[in-house]
């Protein structure tokens, strides 16, 4: 989701998992969740599994067999919008248009307790991501949005690969844009206050949106967390960054390419894309590079990484200008990377380090450069619940990895490039089973 945390759609959801955080709401939770799992299943789609936030602690919502919502309570609930709708400037006539018959729906509230068994490895993300057939099309969608992708490009200095590489991520070119009804899915994240308040103000957002005239209720479709059309912005971002370039006077992310293409480059230009530089470029370390523990944070210049030895992957010069950090996706065994600072605004969009690798790598393939160098290694993925254990492992040393959810962030790499500089051993942040199995034995 444009806004969102790796969890996050664009600039949009934050990347720690909320917890239920009281006893209280575990039990509302308990009481108005049940079990749908074969109905969600055939609901949700994959693209909405990957929007979606942080799945909710499984501890907190039992084994329930249904999800039961009562529907008077929500009736009352969203009666309780009102005067936030009003205050943001929402008429009763498009608050009653969009909610007055708006019905819960169980299978979004299934959605957030669903967690994937397995961490991702580089090798199976990227491969799914970047294929020969995403490229293809895109490549072909660059000649039918030419236009459209020139003028972005002179509005926001977000270069045309980029942007549809984004359109490509998140959706398949528009694609796969999700087909829950927003405002419904909203409502029903905003009754069980999931997240706290953050899908009740997405809600108010949604409703300003209808208020403006971009798109009619029905037609306003998204992922069961409220990502919505060919961009999958939630609705705070829509109202920040979405941009009506075919002039019809409605920002038409759902149904204009045009329109959402120039919002993607709105997106990034506003999250401070540095026009004329790349997201990074593949490199070559030196025989007997010695990695340091912030080379993975520290943004140098390209004279600083020329005298260590680094050089282009495919022997060009590197690009002028702009300071580049290390990125070692899957460590120092698998393909070695110079990012921008452009790498974080992609990072806006969705905040996981492989989405924005997957954005780069594609917007390279449109661009029609070299494929890799490098060989991602074969990796076995790493269990949700092994996940869990390298975070307790680091906590146990007086590391801040954030909630012990499972997921694998930048907290975790730093900790563990932390970790790996104390015992002498090359420190590249990557998390393995090996690594772990390291951990269960060192003190
Ligand atoms: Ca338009």
């Amino acid at each position: 989701m444009a806004a969102r945390s790796s969890t996050a759609r664009p600039g949009v959801q934050p990347e720690a998992t909320p917890y239920v955080s009281s006893f209280s709401q575990i039990l509302r939770l308990a009481l108005i969740v049940a079990l749908v799992s074969a109905a969600v299943g055939l609901l949700m789609t994959p693209r909405a599994a990957r929007a979606a936030p942080a799945a909710a602690p499984a501890r907190s919502l039992a084994k329930a067999e249904a999800v039961k919502i009562d529907p008077a309570a929500f009736s009352a609930f969203v009666e309780t919008l009102w005067p936030l709708a009003q205050a943001a400037g929402v008429s009763r006539a498009t608050f009653d248009g969009a909610l007055g018959d708006v019905a819960p729906v169980p299978a979004v509230l299934a959605r957030t307790r669903k967690q994937s068994e397995f961490t991702s490895t580089v090798r199976a993300y990227v491969g799914a991501a970047v294929t020969d057939k995403r490229a293809a099309r895109g490549q072909a969608l660059a000649r039918v949005h030419s236009e459209a992708l020139a003028r972005a490009e002179r509005a926001t200095g977000v270069d045309r690969h980029t942007i549809l590489a984004i359109w490509g991520t998140e959706t398949n070119y528009g694609v796969e844009t999700g087909g829950e009804q927003v405002v419904a899915a909203l409502a029903t994240l905003a009754f069980a206050r999931y997240r706290g308040d953050y899908f009740r103000d997405e809600l108010i957002a949604a409703l300003k949106i209808l208020e403006d005239g971009h798109v009619t209720p029905a037609a306003m479709r998204g992922s069961w967390a409220g990502a919505m059309g060919q961009t999958q912005f939630m609705p705070s971002s829509f109202l920040r960054h979405a941009v009506d370039a075919d002039g019809d006077g409605r920002a038409d992310i759902w149904s204009s390419p045009t329109d959402a293409l120039a919002s993607a480059a709105s997106f990034l230009n506003h999250h401070g894309w540095i026009a004329g530089a790349p997201w990074g470029y593949e490199v070559a370390l030196p025989a007997g590079f010695r990695l340091a523990a912030d080379d993975q944070e520290r943004y140098r210049p390209a004279a600083d990484w020329a005298q260590r030895g680094v050089t282009r992957a495919d022997g060009a010069a590197p690009p002028e200008g702009a300071e580049t950090r290390l990125l070692l996706p899957a460590g120092r065994a698998g393909p070695a990377f110079l990012v921008t600072r452009n790498f974080v605004v992609i990072r806006a969009y969705n905040n996981s380090m492989l989405y924005a690798l997957a954005v780069g790598l594609l917007a390279d393939r449109l661009a029609g450069r070299a494929p890799l160098v490098g060989r991602w290694p074969q990796e076995r993925a790493i269990a949700a619940t092994q996940a869990r254990e390298l975070q307790r492992e680091l906590q146990r040393r007086g590391y801040d990895v954030g909630a012990l959810d499972g997921k694998l962030g930048d907290k975790v790499r730093a900790a563990i490039r932390d970790w790996q500089a104390r015992q002498g051993v090359t420190p590249d942040g990557h998390p393995t089973l090996a690594l772990l199995e390291e951990m269960r034995k060192a003190p």
